[in-house]
């Protein structure tokens, strides 16, 4: 898109370009702390929801909507890349993700299938036209998958996991077996991204929500050839996001390997941050979700500082460190939005 004085204020914050005021939307802005979702998941399951684009699209927009935010990101889950690559995924109730038949031998590598088309996904791509469809223009879409690394610890751990040894083991184990998991879940993710955003994503942001348990000699190594493979598989018009958390120690790292705005934890601080990586990409964070559990007071004050540490540089996009927790009061994500839009 040209640049004019109309565009969307998320999609000039993505390309470094002033805006009105700083645009907001936040990680799992839908989801279990909304009642609305609590009702709908009290009759379908959660892989029901994804995969009925009727049902992800009315989520997408109800959420996006009450919040007043100034993005709608797609209603779907990292893992379900998994599923059409042979893995067999569950979300267990209470237990999140279960993967029945994780990766433990470098020879069941050799059993996952390449992706060779998005149509396994097509409910994806589905849902994300509807949802483009039904938003006003003035919202942009964001498409979103896991990163290669994020998403071969939930195959090989099977699930969640505290210090990722099984994924991290594997890795240092078998090298070569390793890389071809991550040649796989790479190509994969890219026909996957480039598929949503034919189908109307505006923006795409990679979650590699589990990297910042590398070091950074071992990030270099075993995860930025491939997140650079990635990026540079992506459409050159489409911005990028580049999002992990516990990375203050990657972050140069990661930019090197490619993201129009790079996302932030709250375990650094934004003008630190900003100031290390440069005024080559825009930056998106970085408030800590915890405190939007705190007295409206606490929430403005913590909200200023981010503001007046970003001090106004085009190309900052308000948002949490993680995604929002299901404790979180409704009332105070839509207080927080308003904060960000009031300035500082
Ligand atoms: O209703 C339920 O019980 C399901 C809870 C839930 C929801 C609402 C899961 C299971 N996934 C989602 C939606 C989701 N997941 C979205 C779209 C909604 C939005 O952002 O508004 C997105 C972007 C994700 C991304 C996601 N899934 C990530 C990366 C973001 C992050 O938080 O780091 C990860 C790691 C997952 C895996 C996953 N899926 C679900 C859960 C509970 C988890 C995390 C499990 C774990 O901690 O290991």
């Amino acid at each position: 898109m040209p640049d004019s004085p109309e565009a969307p204020r998320f999609l000039k914050a993505c390309r470094r370009e002033a805006t009105d005021v700083t645009p907001i939307w936040l990680m799992r802005q839908a989801g279990r702390y909304m009642a609305d979702y609590r009702e709908l998941r009290s009759r379908v399951s959660f892989l029901e929801l994804c995969k009925t684009p009727d049902l992800a699209t009315e989520v997408t927009v109800t959420a996006a909507e009450r919040l007043g935010v100034d993005a709608a990101i797609l209603f779907a889950d990292i893992l379900l890349i998994l599923e059409p690559i042979g893995l067999d995924l569950e979300f267990a109730k209470g237990e999140g993700p279960v993967i029945h038949n994780p990766i433990t031998e470098s020879s069941d590598v050799d059993r996952l299938r390449p992706m060779t088309s998005a149509e396994p996904l097509g409910y994806v791509m589905q849902a994300v036209s509807q949802i483009r469809a039904a938003l006003p223009p003035s919202i942009p879409l964001i498409g979103f998958a896991g990163a290669p690394f994020t998403l071969a610890c939930y195959a090989i751990e099977g699930g969640g996991s505290r210090h990722y040894d099984r994924a991290k083991a594997f890795m240092y184990r078998d090298p070569g077996a390793w890389d071809v998991l991550m040649r796989q879940l790479t190509d994969a993710t890219a026909l996957y991204l480039r598929a949503q955003a034919e189908a109307g994503a505006q923006v795409l942001q990679l979650f590699d929500s589990w990297v910042g348990n590398l070091s950074p000699f071992d990030y270099k190594r075993f995860v930025q050839p491939h997140m650079r493979r990635l990026f540079d598989a992506l459409p050159a018009d489409v911005p990028t996001i580049h999002f992990g958390t516990g990375t203050a120690t990657l972050l140069e790292a990661q930019r090197d390997a490619g993201g129009s705005v790079i996302g932030l934890d709250w375990r650094v601080e934004l003008d630190e941050a900003w100031n290390r990586l440069g005024p080559e990409v825009a930056i998106q964070g970085n408030l800590d979700p915890v405190v939007l559990l705190a007295p409206i007071d606490e929430i403005r004050r913590q909200a200023r500082r981010i503001l007046d540490q970003a001090a106004g540089r085009p190309g900052h996009i308000f948002n949490l460190g993680h995604g929002i927790l299901p404790s979180t009061p409704v009332d105070h994500v839509r207080a927080l939005v308003e904060i960000v839009h009031e300035g500082r």
